[in-house]
């Protein structure tokens, strides 16, 4: 039991929604809009159906480290309470030490993101991710959104392709999802003007995808934004996906107010659930939904495993983006935690990398481990 195909829905509009989804058909804007007032328990079923569809019962999730190399950015997004002017006194530039104390030897991936500097160049970027791929072959490399691709075009005057390809030589081996926010010039002209829009955001990764870089997005919710432009954004990727496949995973943000005064308190956790169950029936070609446990809390994260999310992200080290913003999450969290996590959700813990390829499967709860792969 609990394959689409097997579904007994009790709610008329989330029924309705399982029947397009088995014709093959995609959701319309319209639809995704009326399904936030569908009973929440009814959408996850249907969620996690089309989840376990595509899984099984597996719940992926990475040992990884973050590493934001510096919090100097020439952009003040008003959403944004992690970057500081040059010469604030809390502003950091890591040295390469710093850099590399990053590469623990048991992690599999790292994920680099940060501010745009005002005195770096390309070359310095290129360095942070030479660096760590010299310190450990191995791992794979998820470096630069977006907007930092779009801000090394500018610093070298070269089109996206060229930029990409240099990184790729460098050592990066996918995109993150950072910086989509959410692809409405409403939104965008509201809280970050300076930086790019969603159509180069979609532009930049279709150029990666077609050079067989693989990437993930994200959407920041629970600000400013409708559920409307919410759907548009999942419908956006889902079109992107169809011209030119190359996502990996997709990640719902939930926006941590911290001190920006943007909104009161946090969406609350039957909105995050709600709305990871609707990213994974309205882009429904993209392989994973992740929970990310970082700006949704662990119990809401474990929750979204039956809500149609397939993978938790990972250990992280020393998370610094939701925690400037007062992000009541552990910084950090180990490897054992994410496996319990993951098994006290009813499903069974898959360690992967940044690709997705699988380092080690664990057996369900109760289980002794299965034999490690790589
Ligand atoms: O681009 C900034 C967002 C993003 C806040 O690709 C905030 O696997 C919530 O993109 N509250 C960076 N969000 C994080 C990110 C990410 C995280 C985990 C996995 C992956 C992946 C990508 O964080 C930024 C911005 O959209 N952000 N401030 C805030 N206060
Ligand atoms: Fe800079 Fe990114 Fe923060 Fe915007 S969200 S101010 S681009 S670090």
């Amino acid at each position: 039991m609990g394959h689409v195909s097997e579904l007994r829905l009790c709610d008329p509009l989330v029924a309705a929604a399982r029947e397009q989804l088995l014709a093959g058909e995609s959701l319309s804007q319209e639809a995704g809009v009326r399904l936030f007032d569908a009973p929440m328990l009814e959408l996850g079923r249907l969620a996690n159906a089309v989840a376990r569809d595509r899984h099984g019962d597996r719940a992926y999730f990475t040992v990884n480290r973050q590493l934001n190399p510096t919090n100097v950015c020439v952009l003040a997004c008003r959403f944004c309470d992690y970057a500081r002017k040059p010469g604030a006194p809390d502003a950091y530039t890591m040295t390469k030490e710093q850099v590399l104390s990053h590469v623990d030897p048991e992690i599999s991936e790292i994920h680099i993101v940060g501010g745009l500097h005002h005195k770096w160049r390309f070359d310095d970027y290129l360095d942070v991710i030479r660096w760590v791929k010299a310190k450990k072959p191995s791992l794979s490399v998820k470096a630069y959104t977006a907007v930092e691709i779009d801000f090394f075009c500018r610093l070298t005057r070269k089109p996206a392709d060229w930029v990409l390809t240099e990184l790729r030589a460098a050592g990066l081996d996918a995109l993150p999802g950072g910086g989509a926010e959410v692809f409405s010039e409403r939104v965008r002209r509201e809280l970050f003007p300076q930086k790019i829009g969603g159509r180069r955001w979609l532009e930049i990764h279709e150029i990666a995808h077609q050079l067989g870089i693989p990437s993930n997005a994200t959407l920041l919710y629970g600000h400013i934004e409708t559920r409307g432009e919410r759907v548009q954004h999942l419908i956006d990727l889902r079109e992107l996906e169809r011209r030119a496949p190359g996502f990996l995973a997709f990640i719902p943000l939930a926006f941590q107010p911290g001190a920006t005064g943007l909104v009161r308190r946090q969406a609350s956790a039957i909105e995050d659930l709600k709305t990871i169950a609707l990213s994974r029936l309205v882009f429904d070609n993209v392989p994973h939904v992740k929970g990310y446990w970082v700006m949704l809390g662990q119990d809401t994260a474990a929750a979204s495993l039956n809500f149609g999310a397939s993978d938790l992200d990972g250990t992280i080290g020393q998370e610094k983006i939701a925690h400037a913003a007062l992000a009541k999450s552990p910084v950090g969290m180990a490897e054992a935690g994410m496996v319990q996590m993951i098994r006290e959700a009813g499903k069974i813990p898959v360690q992967r990398d940044a690709l997705y390829r699988v380092v080690r499967e664990y057996g369900r709860r109760d289980e002794p481990a299965a034999a490690s792969a790589a």
